[in-house]
């Protein structure tokens, strides 16, 4: 495990770079999803392809830009699942975006997943590494190597509210959640990049964000493979939580296809009960 965080470090650096120096615009392709492909998200999904095709301990990878997954190494012991540039739709706007990678061993699911790491691109790059069974670490990268901060761990209640999802499909329980949450003088924070989003969420010690169902998607938009079973991991560790729209544990989550996609809620302990309050009997 040491040397896959090692070898996503060298990806963070190599990746930072593409998209301060890279090519901006759009590709001719689109993903599985259906996203048309920027020039960066199909260049961090190379860069992370070659760095993990030298690695015997991983037998496969999950990109969230490729349809398949590709066996790399019979005898390796973890398949990675990752989502190699999060935000790729306000990367041009300068805004901060980043890496998902999900490490898993025995199955690709909630009950799976055995290491999460992400890494934000803002005005500084930061990392930030889960283990199952530990609390979360930060790492910023400082004079060319990234530097161990803290340990992190959430409050019980926060007092930032992180919406996703278009409003006008938004069903009324949901709504009257959000609602009830700023009517309680919680604060706005949403860029629209759900790396940057949960993190702030992460070191604010608490808050909500949430990627609902809605009347046109109902199984909600975040991949559960490469973005949402990664942050359980990470948000239960920190001693928040990450539940469904039935308030079951994002943990417990088995994908029925490699794209498939989760309602998602992301907290401290007080928001998600109020989520639950909100859903029970919805
Ligand atoms: P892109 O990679 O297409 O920009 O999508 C980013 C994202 O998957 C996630 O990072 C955000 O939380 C979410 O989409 C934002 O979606 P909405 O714009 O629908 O709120």
């Amino acid at each position: 495990m040491k040397e896959i965080i090692k070898k996503i470090e060298t990806i963070a650096i190599d990746i930072d770079r593409l998209i301060k120096e890279g090519e901006s615009g759009y590709s001719q392709n689109s993903n599985a999803t259906g996203d048309v492909q920027l020039k960066l998200d199909v260049q961090s999904d190379t860069i992370i392809e070659e760095h993990f095709a030298t690695m015997p301990q991983i037998k496969a990878i999950i990109s969230e830009e490729k349809e398949e997954q590709l066996d790399l190494h019979e005898d390796g012991e973890y398949t990675v699942c990752y989502d190699p540039l999060d935000g790729s739709s306000i990367v041009d706007f300068n805004l901060s975006v980043g890496s998902i990678f999900g490490i898993y061993k025995d199955s690709l699911d909630g009950k799976g997943i055995v290491a999460s790491i992400y890494v934000v691109y803002g005005p500084r790059v930061e990392m930030v590494v889960t283990i199952r069974g530990q609390k979360p670490k930060l790492y910023r990268y400082l004079n060319g190597a990234f530097r161990e901060q803290r340990e992190i761990t959430m409050d019980t209640k926060g007092k930032i509210n992180a919406p996703g999802g278009t409003q006008k499909n938004w069903y009324p329980h949901h709504k009257a959640l959000i609602e009830s949450l700023f009517n309680e003088g919680y604060r706005l924070r949403y860029s629209g990049g759900m790396v940057p989003d949960l993190h702030q969420v992460l070191l604010k010690k608490g808050g909500l964000f949430s990627y609902p169902g809605t009347t046109d998607k109902p199984k909600g938009k975040l991949r559960a493979l490469f973005e949402v079973i990664p942050f359980a991991l990470t948000f239960t560790q920190a001693g928040g939580n990450a539940i469904d729209d039935k308030g079951v544990s994002l943990l417990e989550f088995s994908p029925s296809f490699l794209h498939d996609t989760t309602p998602c809620f992301f907290g401290s302990e007080y928001e998600i009960n109020k989520v639950k309050e909100a859903y029970n009997g919805a």
